[in-house]
């Protein structure tokens, strides 16, 4: 079965906790539940993680260089600051989905530019939390999955 790696960046364990008038309500152990669900009617396994630390996501996907068939990464603000983490995802030779639950073009300036969107093979943001399943049915045919 396809194993699709979802990363999300730092302080994304809040969602649903603080700002639900830019985030939603939502938690972020909800996404979790939902793209585990969804992954299962389409046939992919679906590993799921959040750190706050650049390293342990760049450490991540490595990992995912030996386990994933794609990434949809969500990477926080280390969108708009981090190589490392652009570099990593140049290592990794399968579909790349950047996911944005706010419309970071309708936001400040500093948010409109993402290291990570030079890699990604598509971007969807503002589409709130909706936008992982999104994402999930996007790949579900790209990497094989059964359904
Ligand atoms: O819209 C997104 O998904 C972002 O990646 C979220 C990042 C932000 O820096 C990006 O520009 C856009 C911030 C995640 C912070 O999440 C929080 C959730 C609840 C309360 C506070 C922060």
């Amino acid at each position: 079965m396809p194993t699709i790696y979802i990363l999300n960046g730092p302080n994304l364990n809040l969602l649903g906790q603080r700002q639900p008038e830019i985030y939603g309500s939502t938690t972020l152990a909800d996404i979790e539940r939902a793209c585990i669900e969804l992954g299962a009617d389409l046939g992919m396994d679906i590993r799921f993680f959040q750190s706050n630390h650049e390293g342990v996501i760049v450490d991540t996907i490595h990992e995912a260089r030996l386990q994933a068939n794609a990434i949809i990464i969500n990477p926080g603000a280390l969108t708009h600051t981090s190589v490392a983490i652009l570099d990593a995802l140049n290592t990794f030779d399968a579909p790349v989905i950047e996911v944005h639950i706010s419309n970071i073009h309708k936001r400040e300036s500093f948010r409109h530019h993402s290291y990570v969107s030079l890699r990604a093979e598509g971007v969807i943001a503002g589409l709130g939390t909706n936008g992982y399943l999104l994402a999930l049915r996007h790949l579900a045919p790209l990497v094989g999955a059964a359904r």
